[in-house]
């Protein structure tokens, strides 16, 4: 686990150097043991499902979730190649894009959060997002409790009746 988080750790410094999760993690990884106690970050692409229509093809984009130290999870996504103007709901699904091209279904916490979404407060919701007039769109959600190791994939979804996954970032 403590490997797993400084190689996160790691990435997110690299490639942007500003965010306070990886100060943070550079703190962390200072002090040795206590890296276990650090934020934890998960990232992914967004790729589209191979059912999209061939419009939806041209989706990409990316999510991420932060594991916070004070027991939070922050998620946020970046989605490019929509269509303008168009709003399209998002969440956090348990188990891998793989998974939800099939069946999958949303992350559940399996009780009520501080700020979490859904007819049951118990999910991870970062959209809905409107698309601007480039076709893109962002959103982001915190909830005060700490996703679960299943929680492990973001899917985009288009407006209107299922089956309607456009697209999913696996969160590693
Ligand atoms: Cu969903």
């Amino acid at each position: 686990m403590g490997t797993r988080q400084v190689g996160s750790a790691r990435v997110v410094l690299r490639r942007t150097g500003l965010f306070a999760v990886a100060a943070g993690a550079s703190l962390a990884l200072l002090a040795g043991p206590a890296a276990s106690s650090g934020a934890q970050v998960t990232r992914g692409e967004l790729h589209p499902f191979s059912a999209a229509t061939a419009s939806e093809q041209s989706i990409g984009g990316r999510a991420q979730m932060v594991r916070t130290a004070d027991g939070k999870t922050k998620v946020s996504i970046h989605v490019t190649g929509l269509a303008p103007g168009q709003s399209y709901d998002s969440h956090v699904h348990a188990g891998s894009c793989a998974v939800n091209a099939g069946g999958g279904g949303h992350y559940f916490f399996g009780a009520p959060v501080p700020d979490g979404d859904g007819p049951l407060a118990d999910e991870i919701w970062p959209g809905p997002v409107t698309a601007n007039r480039g076709g893109v769109g962002n959103g982001n959600t915190i909830v005060g409790a700490t996703a679960g190791p299943t929680a492990a994939s973001v899917v985009i979804h288009r407006s209107g009746p299922a089956p309607n996954k456009i697209a999913c970032a696996d969160l590693t």
